[in-house]
């Protein structure tokens, strides 16, 4: 069974962790693993310098929580942290006192950053970060090409009335605050998925989208040129988990997203904006939590399978369970 994942960072992250547990229970390798092969596709339009610094945040959320390490509290980061290194550049006036940088994590973008400095591809560089641990799952960024997202906001002061800023000043610093008018991935257009994303969409058995931030996790994944046709072009189906329950967004602001592209916070409402495989669409099935129940037969009707299950990501049992569902429903 070949499962590949769209995904952002902690939702994706959250799913992931489900999935390979559940791929532990039906598809077991008698040592404790899977026969499944689980490929995640990486939303890589988080991405920033920082401190001259490469930060690759929904990319480095999925390698910590699969291997173990991650932050469950905060939902991004290293467990155990510590940050005198911050309070330092902080000290010199380096990076942005709003965006913390934990001693930890600072290790793995220095590895990083050092790795691309000698010539490394982000794909090569990706690669590498995951030998450290055994995970269950290959993670893939969308693109080796940068395409930071850039978030227009309204601004009095500004000569056209708005200015841009990137996505991580935006969400982290304003906390999504400031009304939103439109997000651009820098250069996107002229990008190209990297070395293996297609190739593992043609040989993928099942596509799941990830419960994750539709306007700015799976969006630049699908804007990567020759994603979103890699899709419907594969022979697998198609399933997506609604990252939104009953109006809300459970954990973060994508609420501010969703309404910046015009899309309701509603799970059926995602849905459409994914669209139906039928209708030249992505999705062949969606699943909802229970309590928004009373739209899967709206969704059915627009030729999208959808089923209402419990869809809190609690814990690895909750995603797993969620996981499931979703296998199922996609291949039942
Ligand atoms: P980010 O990159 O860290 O923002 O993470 P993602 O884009 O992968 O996912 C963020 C989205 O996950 C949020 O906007 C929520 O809508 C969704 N989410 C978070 N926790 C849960 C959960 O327990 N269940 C469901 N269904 N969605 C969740
Ligand atoms: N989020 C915060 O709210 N505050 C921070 O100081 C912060 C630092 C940070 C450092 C590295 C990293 O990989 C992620 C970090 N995040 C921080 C999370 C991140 O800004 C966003 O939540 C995601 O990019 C949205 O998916
Ligand atoms: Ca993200």
């Amino acid at each position: 069974m070949r499962i590949v994942v769209l995904a952002g960072g902690v939702g994706g992250a959250r799913f992931t962790r489900g999935l390979r547990e559940e791929c532990i229970r039906r598809w077991p390798d008698g040592e404790g693993g899977t026969t499944a092969e689980i490929d995640v596709i990486v939303n890589t339009a988080d991405d920033l310098w920082l401190a001259g610094l490469r930060l690759m945040p929904d990319f480095d959320s999925l390698l910590y929580a699969l291997a173990g390490v991650n932050d469950e509290v905060r939902g991004w980061g290293r467990a155990g942290e510590t940050e005198r290194v911050s309070d330092e550049l902080a000290a010199w006036g380096v990076g942005w006192p709003w965006f913390t940088l934990g001693d930890l994590d600072l290790g793995t973008h220095i590895a990083r950053t050092s790795w691309l400095r000698d010539g490394r591809t982000p794909t090569q560089v990706a690669e590498r970060l995951q030998q450290r641990w055994t995970l269950g799952a290959r993670l893939h960024p969308v693109t080796d090409h940068e395409i930071d997202t850039q978030v227009l906001v309204d601004d009095p002061e500004a000569p056209t009335g708005s200015r841009e800023m990137h996505f991580q000043e935006w969400w982290t610093r304003h906390r999504a605050t400031m009304r939103a008018r439109s997000f651009r991935q820098l250069d996107i257009e002229v990008s190209r998925p990297a070395p293996g994303v297609l190739d593992t969409l043609a040989d993928a058995d099942l596509i799941m989208l990830a419960p994750s931030n539709p306007v700015v996790s799976i969006g630049p994944i699908l804007g990567v040129p020759g994603v979103r046709d890699a899709i419907t072009a594969a022979s697998a189906p198609v399933v997506g988990v609604s990252p939104i329950i009953a109006g809300s967004v459970v954990r973060g602001m994508a609420d501010a997203c969703l309404t910046a592209i015009g899309v309701a916070t509603d799970a059926a409402a995602v849905a459409r904006h994914y669209g139906a495989s039928s209708h030249a669409g992505l999705l062949d099935a969606w699943l909802v939590d229970e309590a928004d129940a009373a739209s899967t037969s709206s969704l059915v009707s627009a030729g999208i399978r959808a089923a209402a299950v419990p869809l809190w990501m609690h814990d690895v049992d909750t995603s797993a369970a969620i996981a499931g569902h979703a296998i199922d429903i996609a291949t039942g």
